[in-house]
């Protein structure tokens, strides 16, 4: 089972949240403002203290000019940043300690100017440094301790209120106390930096899907990058990308699923996200309520329903199931970053889709539907190449309506129009998925019919012939049409229609409601 990527930091583990040069702008100012301090406390207690300001000043002053040396260097030379920045923060120590000591160590107040050290360079650097620098900075205040108890450093008696003996308790009393601050800064911190890295991991995974979605134009192109991306960024075992059509919803783009499902109702748990605006968790689905979706999730849990709606209204959803049902927190996040996946989704399949409708509109013919003469010439083009390399033949028919002028003079162009569309219907019924039907001209069709030599494109025309004369109209419909071949008849486009023009000719010539095949004399007989 897997889980939802907290661990989207482990892609990123190269990206840091700050970068080193505001981390070392950051820990500048620290020593600046912790300099300071020490020099400001030592002033105010002048007589108390037994290391006098000027020789404090000293020290701070070359401690200073260390580190600034350590910056210049590291400006000078950038590449070895981490270990200098390491160095410098090493340094700090001792400089602290010092100053602790030399202040009477534990009751200094200087001394929490360590504990602000280390809160600072945990929430700078990582809690794996702040810790280290704690038990650095713990190291040597027990040294420092010790090395008075054996004479090795000068004893500086502590404040005069101090009860005797107690030194040693206040002392660890002062380390715990700034190992808490270290551990409670370090887990804050983490939990922090893991919702940094989190975000950073959401935005890069939207940006790497628009990236994607410039590519993709079509629809079902646009709905697999969407797909694709979210099952990846959020580890989904299954999907599905649905989109409205018929009134039903089909699978545009699928993840994990084995069926490609159609229906004909919408599941009711989408209906109810599309009612709500938002996405709808399912812990299971209900085969009489959502057919569909137990059709395409058998077994499905946990499922996360994600409303795709337009100003237009509905147009589909996002069905993504999770492995695990998720804590609260963890699937607000999910959900609200699904949300915003979607309506990318949403504005990036209208413009696939309306790309795809003005390309329809392109190349189809306005009053029947079906293809332009433009779209003709590209697919006749098309089929003859494919045609001439699979060594095939490839039937051509041009058919024209009869006496079409006077249905249009008898019972106006209305009439006529609905008569244009009804045969074009006609024709697309009669016609195989794979032939082509086009508006030619006025009341000109034209079929290509790919793997078929003349007879049995004529055998197609004659059916399209008689069922034009079953079409019920205001009278009675008529067509005549011609029919040429490839390779019979020529093997250009151009030759292969003029052919199948002088055939039609013949009919028209020979009493119409016919069907003419090409014969190498209809081309004079047109002529004369
Ligand atoms: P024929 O049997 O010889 O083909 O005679 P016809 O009257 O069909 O042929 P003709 O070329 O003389 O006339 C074609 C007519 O088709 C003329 C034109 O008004 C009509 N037409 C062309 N396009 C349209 C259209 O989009 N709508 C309508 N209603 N009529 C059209
Ligand atoms: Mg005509
Ligand atoms: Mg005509």
């Amino acid at each position: 089972m897997r889980s939802i990527p907290a661990t989207g930091a482990t892609r990123l583990s190269g990206t840091e949240v700050l970068s080193l040069s505001e981390r070392m702008r950051y820990l500048r100012i620290y020593r600046l403002v912790a300099v300071g301090l020490v020099l400001g406390s030592w002033a105010a207690m002048a007589e108390s203290t037994w290391i006098p300001l000027r020789t404090v000043a000293l020290v701070s002053a070359l401690y200073l000019a260390f580190s600034l040396a350590g910056e210049v260097v590291w400006r000078l030379r950038p590449g070895r940043g981490r270990l200098l920045f390491g160095v410098l923060l090493l340094v700090d120590g001792p400089y602290l300690v010092w100053v602790v000591y030399a202040s009477g160590t534990v009751t200094s107040p200087v001394r929490y100017l360590i504990i602000l050290h280390v809160i600072t360079v945990t929430l700078l650097a990582s809690y794996r440094t702040g810790l280290k620098l704690a038990l650095w900075q713990s190291l040597l205040l027990f040294w420092v301790f010790y090395g008075q108890e054996v004479g090795m450093l000068a004893h500086i008696p502590p404040s005069p209120g101090m009860a005797p003996g107690s030194e040693f308790r206040q002392l660890v009393a002062f380390v715990i106390v700034f190992w808490l601050a270290a551990l409670a800064t370090a887990t804050f911190s983490a939990a922090n930096e893991r919702e940094l890295r989190r975000r950073r991991f959401d935005l890069e995974a939207l940006a790497k899907m628009a990236r994607e979605l410039e590519e993709a134009v079509r629809s079902v192109e646009v709905a697999d990058v969407v797909l694709g991306n979210v099952v990846e960024a959020f580890a989904f075992e299954r999907g599905a990308l649905l989109s409205v059509s018929n009134g039903g919803l089909s699978v545009m783009a699928s993840r994990g699923l084995d069926e490609s499902a159609q229906s004909d109702a919408v599941d009711s748990v989408i209906r109810r996200a599309w009612a709500a605006k938002n996405p709808v968790l399912a812990r299971s689905v209900d085969p009489s309520d959502d057919p569909m979706l137990t059709a395409l999730f058998p077994r499905g849990r946990n499922l996360i329903v994600l409303p795709m709606v337009t100003e237009r209204g509905p147009v589909g959803a996002m069905v993504l199931e999770h492995p695990a049902r998720l804590g609260s927190r963890a699937q607000q996040r999910l959900v609200s970053m699904l949300e915003r996946f979607t309506s990318h989704a949403e504005l990036a399949l209208r413009n696939a889709w309306l790309n795809e409708q003005l390309e329809r509109m392109a190349a189809t013919d306005g009053l029947t539907g079906v293809a332009n003469r433009r779209t003709f010439g590209i697919i006749l083009e098309k089929e003859l190449d494919r045609a001439t390399r699979a060594d095939g033949p490839l039937g051509l028919i041009l058919l024209d309506i009869d006496h079409f002028k006077r249905l249009n003079d008898h019972h106006g162009h209305q009439a006529g129009d609905l008569v244009l569309r009804r045969v074009a219907e006609t024709l697309v019924n009669v016609a195989r998925s794979y032939d082509t039907v086009a508006r030619y001209g006025g009341e000109e069709f034209a079929i290509i019919v790919p793997g078929a030599a003349a007879e049995q494109s004529a055998g197609v025309a004659e059916r399209m012939r008689r069922a034009v004369a079953d079409i019920d109209a205001v009278e009675a419909v008529t067509v005549s049409a011609g029919v040429a071949a490839f390779p019979s008849d020529g093997g250009d486009p151009v030759t292969l229609v003029k052919r199948a023009d002088e055939a039609l000719y013949r009919s028209k010539r020979e009493g119409r409601n016919r069907v003419a095949i090409s014969t190498p004399g209809d081309g004079s007989a047109r002529a004369g």
